[in-house]
């Protein structure tokens, strides 16, 4: 399958396990959890034809680890990254002394005020690695990169989730653990 197909099919399902089930018509289980054969009747119903061995094949190469599928391959869900709320079991976990969130510039007064704030996601994502926190930054212009003092913030209270792609996932991150660069 080439590259262009495979983001086309990664997009669909982004947008079908994460944010737009009732649009697609499909039902998201406890834990994000769907069948395959009724998402890609769905799929196909909105003009994306998709095959069994085309889905693996997304799911396996995916460059982010995006989605999983049971072990009988039955069933299929986005690890993480939800707009829809879903209940996922991420595993509760200990984070290092930093963890790094990759933002804009025009954000970061507000940021000043409210800390980082999940928005229409489930959680605030931060990433172990500056480089993924750069690439996420990238998404929306220059990254600006800020340190999140993780370890501070566990101490305090704060629970951190690792999702089964290995995003960390907090509620909130006040505004007092931020480390700004420069
Ligand atoms: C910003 C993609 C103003 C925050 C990526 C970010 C990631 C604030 C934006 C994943 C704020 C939210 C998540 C505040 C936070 N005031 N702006 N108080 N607090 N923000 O997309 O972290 O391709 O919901 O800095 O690669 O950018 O979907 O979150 O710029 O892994 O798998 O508000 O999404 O992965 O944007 O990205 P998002 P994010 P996928």
């Amino acid at each position: 399958m080439d590259k262009k197909r495979e983001k086309t099919i990664s997009k669909f399902l982004s947008y079908a396990l994460r944010h737009g089930p009732d649009d697609v018509g499909i039902e998201l289980a406890e834990g994000g959890w769907t069948d395959v054969p009724a998402l890609l009747e769905a799929a196909s119903r909105k003009g994306h034809t998709i095959s069994v061995e085309e889905l693996e094949q997304v799911v396996a190469n995916n460059d982010k680890q995006r989605f999983a599928l049971s072990e009988d391959c039955a069933r299929i869900r986005a690890n993480q990254g939800h707009s829809v709320s879903v209940e996922i079991d991420h595993t509760v976990a200990t984070p290092g002394e930093h963890l790094f969130h990759g933002t804009v510039r025009k954000f970061i007064p507000s940021i000043r005020e409210q800390g980082l704030l999940k928005g229409n996601r489930q959680h605030v994502h931060l990433s172990a690695e500056r480089e993924t926190a750069a690439k996420v930054g990238q998404r929306r212009g220059k990254p600006v990169i800020l340190i999140v003092r993780a370890a501070a913030m566990r101490a305090a209270g704060h629970t951190f989730y690792l999702s089964a792609n290995g995003v960390w996932l907090t509620e909130h991150v006040p505004e007092e653990y931020i480390l700004y660069p420069g």
